[in-house]
């Protein structure tokens, strides 16, 4: 534990021995105050603050990084629409932020499963407390009550980020709350995460094979096989805990896991009784069996390189994949998964 990155000190030497900074991304609607707290994270005044800030909206218009140290990178972005649109450009996302201001919006929480789906370590934050300022204390209380209801969480950080547009008065003061504590909060899990990748182990091609192959050939069976076609979830979350393990020496949450298994697009099909039988049909598992193994070979290729399993991840490797196989379909199965690994070269042994 000693021996973690002050992950919010600048000046640091930049000892890069090949490691790449943790990624801190910031999201949430427009005009709640990202480009401030992130400004504000990086104890900046109003005069050299990287990120910036206007009273009007769109001002942040593409993803924007700062590197502070070899520890840690910070990432604006421009607001919500801009990660429906353009999943593409995303990084790889190390631990997110989500922003929300004013009073409380259910409709928020499924743009807060939607960055959990990208990086299963997410800090929630109730940006511009000030708003209450006028009114009694018990009022901002249950306001962060009502947030946390409407999205289903222990914890909100309530902060204040007020100052860092450059248009303002220049006797006004920056009013910073809740910073300290919210950075407490996300050294722990940049730390968790730094930790993680510290324990990442080699895996063998023979090893990968192991799990990889039988996990497979069972869910063709179980696709093919009456009333098995449920258990292909399970299969896979058992392949993608014990691949887990290998490489950061403990195994996936449930909640980690379920969040993996909604990359697939075919996850409806499992629980789809035709004649109460949970049969696939042949396209169906032909689907089935290549995004699994899809899935399988994401987990190693983003593991392998110290990253998290997200949506672009797992579409690059169905995408060769689907190249790979596309030739032999549907007898995808005749061909080895050692042959399918090693071709795709995904194994850093
Ligand atoms: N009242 C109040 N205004 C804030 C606070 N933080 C930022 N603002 C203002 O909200 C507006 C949008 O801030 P900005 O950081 O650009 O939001 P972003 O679009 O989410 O990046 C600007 O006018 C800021 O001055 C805060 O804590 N309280
Ligand atoms: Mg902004």
């Amino acid at each position: 534990m000693n021996d973690l990155p002050q992950f919010f000190s600048p000046g640091q030497e930049l000892a890069n021995n090949g490691v790449p900074p943790l990624n801190l991304l910031v999201m949430g609607k427009v005009s709640t105050g990202k480009s401030s707290l992130l400004n504000a994270l990086l104890g900046k005044a109003r005069k050299n603050s990287p990120f910036k800030v206007r009273a009007e909206s769109g001002v942040t218009q593409a993803l924007e990084r700062w590197q502070l140290n070899p520890y840690l990178c910070l990432i604006d972005t421009p607001g919500l629409d801009y990660l429906h649109s353009s999943d593409w450009q995303l990084p790889p996302i190390d631990v997110g932020i989500f922003v929300v201001a004013g009073s409380a919006d259910a409709r928020q929480k499924e743009h807060l499963d939607r960055l959990r789906q990208l990086c299963p370590r997410v800090v929630v934050v109730l940006n511009k407390i000030d708003q209450y300022d006028k009114w009694q204390p018990f009022v901002l209380d249950r306001v962060i009550e009502q947030w946390r209801q409407a999205l289903g969480i222990d914890r909100i950080f309530p902060t204040c980020t007020f100052g860092f547009d450059p248009e303002l008065d220049l006797a006004v003061q920056l009013d910073l709350r809740g910073i300290e504590d919210l950075k407490a909060e996300l050294a722990i899990l940049l730390g968790k995460r730094w930790q993680e990748r510290q324990q990442r182990k080699q895996v063998s091609l023979s090893t990968l094979v192991s799990i990889v192959t039988p996990t497979i050939r069972s869910i063709a069976e179980s696709g093919t096989t009456s009333r098995r076609s449920p258990f292909i979830p399970g299969l896979l979350a058992i392949a993608l805990g014990e691949l887990h393990h290998l490489y950061y020496g403990r195994s996936l949450s449930g909640q980690e896991t379920y969040v993996l298994l909604q990359l697939l697009p075919t996850m409806g099909w499992y629980w789809q009784a035709s004649d109460q039988h949970f049969l696939l049909s042949p396209d169906q598992l032909q689907a089935v069996v290549v995004d699994s193994l899809a899935l399988l070979v994401g987990a190693i290729q983003a593991w392998s390189q110290q990253q998290i399993l997200d949506h672009k991840t797992w579409m690059a490797a169905r995408s060769s994949l689907a190249q790979y196989l596309q030739p032999e379909l549907p007898s995808y199965w005749t061909k080895t998964i050692e042959d399918i690994l090693t071709n795709l070269s995904v194994v850093a042994v």
